[in-house]
């Protein structure tokens, strides 16, 4: 089974469950929204999930107050993804700010912008932007953790980003500058959500166990695609090699918000640990099932030009729409935070919110 070391890291709380030492959280407790964004015009997309801004220039941020970069970095913890419409930002700006956020949220040194195993050397924007495109994807190329071609189900592409990384992600940002007339939205739903609907039972239990994240699926797409895979180091020096494994809790704990979500996800989570092969699929299956099926817990977001949305990886789950035939592309940044762990003291989000 591959494994992560250090179920309870040595020097911190016994509390804590997971967490590789070597890519510790910075934040101690859950940071505080000072609430510096509240000026911009901002709407919230549904009460769970999801905060929309317009009239605001992103890139403006990188040169302003670090406030307004460390409650950015709160409010997309907190709302789970935030959409910024009609953005200027250029795919270099984007690898500053996503360097800003994660920096604000917290993330070990050692993490830094994730290198995807299939992005090409040499790509044309630098090997930590990911070219999201309809037409390279068409071709073969690009992306393809998406499955929905090999399913009848849209709900099939529900992911997490990159969970097959030890050290995974805390944050993603993607601008979509060429778009069809409609279609190609893109939906968010929510980790903390989904643990607030588990019984108390259900969550105990889970809170127990670890699962494993398996990506070997994309040796096959690097073989095919004629790519070598980037088996060096992949944005953290914990991330390497051709293994594309990795265990985590199976609940986890946002060091950002301090609340606890559901972290496994349909993409890359194959087996529950410690528990029978039947077992952890008959629970897989359900905890996919409550991701997909609870569409108030979901947000869907239809782009317009140059929209740019970020959102928090730890603790939300998203599923791209093949329902276009014209070209669909944009820029994609993520980076990594910390080795997810469970602090059995954090909170659920309706805890904590007193909902
Ligand atoms: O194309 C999309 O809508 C989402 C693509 C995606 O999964 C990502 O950018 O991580
Ligand atoms: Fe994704």
């Amino acid at each position: 089974m591959p494994s992560q070391e250090a179920i309870v890291p040595a020097g911190i709380t016994a509390t804590i469950r997971g967490g590789n030492t070597e890519a510790q959280t910075r934040c101690l407790k859950p940071l505080v929204n000072s609430g510096s964004l509240d000026k911009f015009n901002h709407a919230d997309l549904t009460p769970v999930i999801g905060r929309e801004f317009t009239g605001v220039q992103v890139v403006d941020f990188l040169g302003a107050d670090q406030q307004l970069i460390d409650d950015l970095a709160i409010t997309i913890s907190e709302r789970g993804v935030v959409v910024f419409r009609a953005q200027d930002i250029t795919p270099q700006q984007m690898k500053e700010l996503a360097e800003r956020i994660t920096q604000a949220g917290g993330a070990p040194e050692s993490s830094g912008l994730h290198i995807h195993p299939l992005t090409e050397a040499g790509s044309e924007l630098g090997d930590q932007i990911s070219v999201i495109s309809s037409e390279k994807q068409k071709k073969g190329g690009g992306l393809t953790h998406q499955l929905s071609d090999v399913s009848r189900f849209a709900s099939a592409g529900w992911h997490s980003d990159i969970t097959f990384e030890p050290v995974s992600s805390d944050y993603a940002m993607l601008k979509i500058h060429t778009l069809p007339a409609s279609g190609g939205d893109t939906l968010w739903a929510s980790g903390y959500e989904i643990y607030d609907r588990l019984s108390p039972a259900m969550q105990t239990f889970l809170e127990g166990l670890t699962a494993t994240h398996d990506a070997r699926f994309f040796l096959d797409e690097a073989e095919r695609l004629g790519n070598p895979l980037r088996d060096g180091i992949r944005g953290s020096p914990l991330n390497f090699g051709s293994k594309l494994q990795a265990e985590h809790p199976v609940i986890r704990t946002n060091p950002v918000t301090g609340w606890k979500s559901v972290f496994v996800n349909k993409g890359f989570t194959t087996r529950l640990n410690g528990v029978t092969k039947d077992e952890s699929d008959l629970l897989l299956g359900y905890l996919f099932n409550i991701v997909t099926q609870n569409h108030d817990a979901q947000v869907r977001v239809k782009w317009n030009k140059n929209d740019l949305a970020i959102w928090d990886n730890r603790s939300n789950w998203h599923c791209a729409t093949y329902d276009y035939e014209a070209a669909r592309a944009g820029d994609r940044v993520c980076s990594l935070g910390e080795a997810p762990y469970l602090d059995l003291n954090s909170k659920s989000r309706r805890e904590a919110l007193s909902l």
